[in-house]
């Protein structure tokens, strides 16, 4: 038995449901192995199964657990009518779906025939205890990440008056593929001077200058499983950026130390905020911490003020304080970082 969906079986005990409906790709290729773009999974107390279209039946046959049955139906239209025949067909009553993932449309669909019981990151919250398998490809990804940066980084140096935001966020593309990546784990963020003030940014044909601070924030995927990581740069001389990258790398640092199991998943960021309220510069962090990474970019736990639930080992998460100065020009550093059972491993070993 599948120990994943295992865990499944015991929230329809617990809550005394019936069966547990997943249409979330990332959710359903966690628990049956299916990698397809669209699927049904539902588990019952028994049995399991998988409903797939006609594009994607043998790939299902290869890929799916033994123990699960695939249904298939001819076109992708008919999926949710298919799994609700199947529903009934096994007299389930109560149905357990994911109020984070589920559409609208398809619940007030299952809602019609099924008593339905919200779940709210039911999966998401067994995805973000990572296994042995799942860390290996996490790392691989992250290897692939450093690489391209390095590369990235050594264009800036070259690149001067010459490189424009859009080409270096094309060769950090192409590079992650080239290098093994089985693509993007998002748009590339390349931001050259004023332009690093905008914590999300999307590259423009803006030509890197001298003096200018750069920000690169970008992942690979490999198996499905994605990397972040950032590190921001100066071309020649800039005292104002030393200043602030030593207090953003300072409240990196103490909210790394602060990362262990058990730890509420808002403490890292508090301390990080502490760091810069030392420094006057509290209200130019303007996002959160960090994040869970994994099957998605963004995952629990989330480490910021509406981050909710306690550290656990094998979480992977980011660590990525960052400031930011209209006018000025910002700086975000981040690292991944591995829970363990006494404290934590930085995973990323890039200079800082
Ligand atoms: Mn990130």
């Amino acid at each position: 038995m599948n120990y994943r969906r295992m865990k499944i079986k015991e929230f329809l005990y617990l809550f005394g449901v019936d069966a547990f409906i997943t249409n979330y790709r990332p959710n359903f290729m966690y628990l049956s192995g299916f990698t397809g773009s669209t699927g049904v999974l539902i588990i019952t107390k028994d049995k399991d199964y998988i409903i797939v279209d006609g594009r994607y039946i043998l790939r299902a046959k290869n890929e799916v657990d033994k123990d699960i049955e695939i249904i298939d139906t001819l076109d992708k239209s008919s999926i949710l009518k298919k799994s609700a025949d199947l529903l009934g067909d096994l007299k389930v009553r109560k149905l357990g779906i994911e109020q984070n993932n589920m559409k609208v449309g398809d619940f007030l669909y299952f809602s019609q025939s099924f008593e339905v019981k919200c779940f709210n990151y039911l999966v998401e919250s067994l995805r973000a205890e990572k296994d042995e398998e799942e860390i290996k490809k996490i790392k691989r990804a992250l290897e692939i990440s450093e690489k391209v940066l390095k590369e990235a980084e050594e264009k800036l140096y070259n690149g001067i008056g010459k490189i424009t935001e859009i080409e270096l966020a094309n060769f950090i593309k192409n590079r992650i593929i080239e290098l093994g990546g089985s693509g993007v784990a998002f748009e590339p963020i390349v931001a050259f001077g004023k332009n690093t003030a905008f914590p999300h940014y999307t590259p423009s044909n803006v030509v890197l200058q001298e003096g200018d601070f750069v920000i690169i924030d970008m992942g690979a995927v490999v198996d499905y499983y994605h990397s972040d990581i950032t590190r921001s740069f100066c071309v020649g001389r800039n005292p104002e950026f030393e200043k602030l990258y030593n207090i953003v790398l300072e409240a990196q640092q103490a909210a790394i130390d602060s990362i262990k199991y058990g730890v509420l998943s808002v403490e890292p960021y508090n301390v990080a905020v502490n760091i810069f309220e030392k420094y006057d510069l509290k209200e130019r962090f303007t996002h959160g911490l960090g994040h869970g990474v994994g099957l998605e970019i963004h995952e629990i736990p989330s480490l910021s003020s509406g981050g909710f639930g306690f550290l656990k080992v094998n979480n992977v998460i980011t660590v990525e304080p960052g400031v930011y100065i209209p006018e000025l020009g910002g700086i975000r550093i981040e690292d991944m970082v591995l829970i363990d059972n006494k404290s934590n491993t930085v995973l990323t070993k890039y200079k800082k």
